[in-house]
């Protein structure tokens, strides 16, 4: 009679640290499943592509395991840290001052590592006249990204609003007296679409 109370308190002493386990178990599996994981973009600008037979001008490429594809239109998760990395292997052009500070990463800034001497450097703005190759602007979200000439750069973002926006480089480095067609006209060069969903 004693042993089988002991043995009756014992499974049941068992089974409530056994369900508690599982329980424990389940919610904490639940929540790193449910939290969302970063969502890594990787953007490529060559510095001269082939836009006809005799011209060639800067463009965006999304970074995929499957090789460069066209940044014509980019989709995004929605209130989901955003990990950027752009490499920019074009030089520096001159670019409107408004568009040299960073706007709308977390902490507003950009992490910006020079190709050629290695050395990484925090960001909130760049120069406008000297250092900045292009920019990754979506304006109806107030991101502003601008981009160093010849760099690594990463920057995180959240987007917290669906839809289908327009982002586009914010300098003039197409071609043309103003540097504003050809690259900065074309779908997949300086400019697209950000579906965010
Ligand atoms: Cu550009």
């Amino acid at each position: 009679m004693k042993l089988a109370a002991i043995v009756l308190i014992a499974m049941i002493a068992l089974g409530i640290v056994g369900w508690g386990w599982v329980i424990g178990t389940t919610t904490s599996v639940n929540v790193a499943v449910g939290a969302p994981q970063p969502f890594k973009l990787t953007l490529l600008i060559t510095a001269d592509s082939p836009w006809n037979a005799t011209t060639s001008g800067p463009r965006y490429w999304v970074v995929t395991p499957q090789g460069l594809e066209s940044s014509a239109n980019i989709t995004l998760p929605v209130n989901t840290v955003i990990q950027l990395t752009i490499i920019d292997q074009d030089g520096a052009t001159p670019i409107p001052a408004q568009y040299s500070n960073v706007e709308g990463t977390i902490t507003n800034v950009i992490s910006v590592t020079n190709d050629t001497t290695g050395a990484m450097q925090t960001a909130t703005s760049l120069d406008n006249d000297t250092q900045i190759g292009h920019t990754f602007t979506i304006q109806q979200l107030n991101l502003n990204i601008p981009v160093g000439a010849h760099v690594n750069e990463t920057a995180e973002f959240i987007l917290t609003q669906t839809g289908t926006f327009t982002w586009r480089c914010e300098v003039p480095c197409g071609f043309g007296p103003a540097g504003l067609n050809g690259p900065m006209d074309g779908p997949g060069w300086m400019q697209g679409t950000v579906t965010v969903r």
